[in-house]
């Protein structure tokens, strides 16, 4: 390639000359039928189940392309949608890196203006299953009881307009009322966000909103739409301009879809599907009856370790997962909090031993190739602290076990809020549908953390009344929000730790 000349944009007609040592689909993209949607192609989806696509269409070659729908920025016409869909995808692992085209997406809608090109997708015969990552706060729901938050001012909207809906609940609803009027096929709606139940918790918002239309829907949802649950794992950053500036310097090309991930992944499916499916069984995925103890043990270990490196991390004034991990006092902190507090919480997983698997957990949350950002991983907290580490701290409560970790880690959430409201001198910018009511809160209450725990703990939709109600509960936080609000949080880290 020419060195003064910009470097190639990756596309079709440039695979052929890549380098040898990066993998490109070995099968005819030009007779790939797109058989299925994915709602929110961000770097996990490219990272996971694109990737996972991939391998069943070079192993198996079947009609499962990808329509990838964006509904929420950023767009994607003028970085996948330029390069055919294809794009390159890096495992990374401390000095190690391998290279993958990956050919599964072979088209792109931006619905981001209008309900309508997302719904002429969802809408359409040829569709038989449709994968979502819309990050938890996409689904609408109430964290703490999973119901419909019926005043979500998207929710509200669609209400008010289903025909034309904003929300994701909403566009799947009125899609598939097109689906019923028209051509009646039926559809798997599967979720891959990390929510427990999550295709319990997509079934409910979208029957929420379709038993509020006279027409049946509800009753034809019932009998012609599968929403089976799904554990997805693969940590994979938002990609950065180093990541595309590494791929030009590296490979000599220009990739605006560029996404890294760690070497591990796993994926296991709940077996209760409507109409064709892919079969991601053949290439690594787990097809199984009950994804119940495979999703407490990833959301309660590896999930619940992010968070609180995340938060725990940026108070200690580290940039990423693996720099508070190479702390000496966190990594102690959070190894002792899942093998002392959250491993005694999981159910009996098929094939895996807890405690190699927090292990491994560890390993991968050490990889210094992964530039996961802790203040990536601290957004929308309050959606993720019920699955992460509220429910296994009701679990060890009712069994009169101790959390002093697992309640230090929830105070490090709300730390990670408050110190970045006036009071504080707004240390760094928080991205939480809930942070502007908790900073606010700690404004309005001053020092007296007693107070600012009522008034946090009184937030029904994160903490159920029950919890919240509970004394042992109320005091661990009470302390921890003195530890952590204090001149030195991590000297409260260490005192923890030292029990
Ligand atoms: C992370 C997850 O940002 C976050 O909340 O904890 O995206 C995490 O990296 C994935 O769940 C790993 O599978």
């Amino acid at each position: 390639m020419n060195a003064s000349a910009p470097p190639e944009r990756l596309g079709p007609k440039l695979i052929s000359r890549l380098r040898s040592d990066i993998q490109k689909p070995s099968y005819d993209r030009t007779a790939l039928a797109a058989g299925m949607a994915h709602i929110g192609v961000g770097a996990f989806h490219r990272c996971h189940q694109a990737e996972y696509t991939d391998d069943l269409l070079s192993s198996h070659f079947d009609r499962w392309g990808v329509v990838g729908i964006n509904i929420r920025p950023p767009n994607l016409s003028q970085t996948l949608g330029r390069q055919s869909g294809l794009y390159t995808r890096l495992i990374r692992e401390d000095a190690q890196v391998e290279a993958r085209i990956i050919g599964s997406i072979v088209r792109v809608v931006d619905s981001q203006d209008s309900a309508a090109p997302a719904l002429d997708v969802l809408a359409s015969a040829d569709i038989d299953m449709v994968t979502l990552t819309v990050t938890e706060k996409g689904y609408c729901h109430v964290p703490s009881s999973g119901a419909l938050d019926v005043g979500h001012p998207d929710i509200v909207h669609d209400l008010a307009n289903p025909l034309m809906p904003r929300s994701v609940p909403g566009i799947l609803a009125r899609a598939l009322e097109l689906r019923m009027n028209s051509h009646g096929r039926p559809v798997t709606l599967l979720s891959c966000d990390n929510i427990p139940t999550n295709g319990v918790i997509l079934a409910n918002v979208v029957q929420a909103l379709a038993s509020r239309r006279s027409n049946g829907l509800a009753d034809w949802i019932a009998a012609n739409v599968a929403f089976p649950s799904a554990m997805v794992d693969r940590i994979a950053p938002a990609t950065s301009p180093a990541d595309i500036e590494a791929v030009e310097q590296h490979f000599g090309y220009r990739d605006a879809a560029v996404v890294v991930g760690e070497p591990f992944r796993q994926w296991v499916i709940e077996q209760k599907f409507a109409g064709r499916v892919p079969r991601w069984d053949r290439v690594g995925a787990s097809f199984v009856g009950d994804v119940t103890p495979f999703e407490h043990l990833k959301m309660r270990v590896l999930n619940g370790a992010q968070t609180t490196l995340a938060t725990l991390g940026v108070l200690a004034g580290l940039e990423h997962t693996s720099d508070a991990i190479a702390d000496p006092l966190l990594a102690t902190f959070v190894r002792r909090m899942l093998t002392e507090e959250t491993l005694p919480t999981l159910m009996p997983v098929p094939g895996m031993a807890p405690l190699a698997y927090v292990e491994q957990s560890l390993a991968r949350l050490r990889n210094t190739a992964i530039r996961h950002r802790n203040h990536q991983i601290a957004t929308d907290g309050s959606q993720k602290i019920v699955q992460r580490l509220l429910n296994p701290i009701r679990e060890r409560l009712q069994r009169g076990d101790s959390i002093a970790f697992l309640s230090v880690a929830v105070t490090g959430w709300m730390a990670y809020l408050i110190r970045s409201s006036a009071r504080f001198g707004r240390r760094w910018p928080v991205s939480d549908p809930y942070g502007d009511r908790i900073a606010g809160l700690a404004d309005a209450v001053g020092a007296d953390t007693k107070a600012l725990a009522a008034a946090i703990l009184a937030i029904d939709t994160i903490f159920d009344p029950e919890l919240a109600a509970n004394g042992d509960f109320r005091n661990a936080i009470i302390a921890g929000l003195d530890g952590l609000l204090g001149d030195d949080p991590m000297a409260f880290v260490r005192q923890v730790c030292a029990l």
